[in-house]
C-alpha cells in the first residue's frame, strides 16, 4: 500500500491539481486548506509525509513546519515545502527550520514522485536506526541485569552485593549511620541434594530466597552469596535491630515444611550477624568477615540459630527460637503469610527415595 500524504495548501485550484497528481501516482491524500487545519490533521491523521505550501493566508508554511518539527508527535514526519518562490534565501530558510526537501511549483509528476520517494526512504532509515538503538538499549539493560542477578533465585549476586556493600559502607562512615550484615547458611543442605536430588535442592534454594526477600524492607538488600549461602545488608540498622531481623528470617525460613514426594522436612538455617560498630578498619569486607565468624559459631553451636558477632571478647549466643524477643518495632513488612501447608517440591513421578538416613536438625522451638 502506498503512503498516506497530508497536503496543506490554501489555494483550491492548486490543491486539487496536486491532489489529483498524487492520486494518479497511487498515494492516499488528506487535504488541509489552511495552516491551522494542517497542524490539526498532522496530529490526528498520522500522515507518512506532509506536502506544505509556503504562502498561506493564516500561518505561513515556515511557521507550520517549525511547529511540526518542535512537537514530539509530529517531529518525525518528513516535510516537503511547495512554493512558487525560488529564491535561494527561501529554500535555505525552509531547510534550516527542519523541512526535508523543497519543491518549486510547477513541477512534473515524476519529480514529485522522486522527492516523495526519497523523503520516505530517509524516514524509513531513521525509523530503523531508532528501533535498532532501542533494541540495543534493551539488550544492554538485560545484560546489566543478568550481570547483577543470580540466575537461580533472582536475588542479586555476590558481585552486585559487593558493589552495594562498598557504597553503603562508605556512606555509613561518612554520615556516622548504622549498617548491619547477616550471613545465612542453610543447615545440612548437602543432605537434601543427596537424598532428593540436585533439582529438588534448587527448588528449595529458590523458595528460601523468596522467604528471605519476603521478610525484608525494600531498602534492605538480599543476595545469594554462594551455593546455599545468602547475605543480607541492612542499611540504617543497628546491631540490636539487625538481631530482630535475623530472628525473623530464621523463623520465616523454617516456618513452612517442604514436601518431597510425601516426605516432610523442615529446612533450617544458621545466621551470623555483625554491625559496622564491629569493624574498626575502613575495609567493607571486614563487616562480612565478622558476620562469617559469627556464622561459624552458629554452626558450631548446633545450627538453626542466630549468633551476634562480639569481637575478641567471646561470642554472644542467641538461640534460634527466643520467645523473649519482642515483636519488631521497625517498619518491616508483614512476615510472610502463615503457610497453608508444606511447600511442595516437584519431583519426577515414581522416584524412589533411599531409606531415610542422615538426620536434619529439628527447630529448637
Ligand atoms: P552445614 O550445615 O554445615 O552448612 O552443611 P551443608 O550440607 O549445608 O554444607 P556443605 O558445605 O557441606 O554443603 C553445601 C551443599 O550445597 C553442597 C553443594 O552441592 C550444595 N549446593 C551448592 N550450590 C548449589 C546449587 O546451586 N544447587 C543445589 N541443588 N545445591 C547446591
Ligand atoms: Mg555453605
Ligand atoms: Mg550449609
Amino acid at each position: 500500500m502506498k503512503a498516506n500524504l497530508l497536503l496543506i495548501d490554501d489555494s483550491e485550484a492548486q490543491s486539487n491539481q496536486i491532489r489529483l497528481a498524487l492520486e494518479r501516482l497511487g498515494y492516499q491524500v488528506t487535504t488541509a486548506r489552511s495552516g491551522v487545519e494542517g497542524l490539526q490533521l498532522a496530529r490526528t491523521s498520522s500522515p507518512d509525509l506532509v506536502l506544505l505550501d509556503v504562502v498561506m493566508h493564516d500561518i505561513d508554511g515556515f511557521a507550520v513546519c517549525r511547529w511540526l518539527k518542535m512537537n514530539a508527535e509530529t517531529r518525525d514526519i518528513p516535510v516537503i515545502m511547495l512554493t512558487v518562490r525560488t529564491a535561494l534565501a527561501d529554500r535555505v530558510e525552509g531547510l534550516n527550520i527542519g523541512a526535508d526537501d523543497y519543491l518549486s511549483k510547477p513541477f512534473a509528476d515524476q519529480e514529485l514522485e522522486a522527492r516523495i520517494f526519497a523523503a520516505l526512504r530517509v524516514k524509513a532509515a531513521h525509523t530503523e536506526l531508532r528501533d535498532r538503538n532501542q533494541q540495543l538499549e534493551t539488550m544492554l539493560h538485560s545484560v546489566e541485569a543478568l550481570a547483577s542477578t543470580d540466575a537461580l533465585t533472582g536475588l542479586y549476586n555476590r558481585r552486585r552485593f559487593s558493589d552495594v556493600l562498598k557504597r553503603e559502607f562508605a556512606v555509613t562512615r561518612r554520615y556516622k549511620n548504622t549498617l548491619s550484615c547477616l550471613l545465612l547458611d542453610l543447615d545440612h543442605f548437602k543432605h537434601i541434594n543427596d537424598r532428593y536430588g540436585h533439582d529438588a535442592g534448587d527448588q528449595v534454594l529458590k523458595e528460601v530466597a523468596r522467604r528471605i526477600s519476603g521478610s525484608l524492607r525494600e531498602v534492605d538488600l538480599a543476595a545469594r552469596y554462594g551455593g546455599e549461602e545468602f547475605v543480607v545488608l541492612l542499611p540504617h540498622t543497628s546491631k540490636g535491630d539487625a538481631r530482630i531481623v535475623a530472628e525473623r528470617l530464621l523463623k520465616n525460613v523454617r516456618k513452612q515444611e517442604f514436601n518431597f514426594n510425601g516426605e516432610l522436612l523442615t529446612v533450617t538455617t544458621s545466621i551470623g550477624c555483625a554491625g559496622n560498630s564491629d569493624v574498626a578498619s575502613s575495609n567493607p569486607d571486614d563487616l562480612v568477615k565478622a558476620a562469617d565468624i559469627a556464622l561459624y559459631e552458629a554452626k558450631n553451636g548446633g545450627r538453626n540459630r542466630v549468633v551476634m558477632y562480639s569481637g575478641g571478647t567471646g561470642l554472644e549466643r542467641s538461640v534460634g527460637a527466643m520467645p523473649s524477643i519482642p515483636a519488631p518495632g521497625l517498619p518491616f513488612p508483614a512476615s510472610i503469610p502463615a503457610p497453608a501447608g508444606p511447600f511442595t517440591v516437584s519431583m519426577p513421578a515414581g522416584i524412589k527415595l533411599p531409606v531415610a538416613g542422615a538426620a536434619v536438625d529439628e527447630p529448637s522451638e
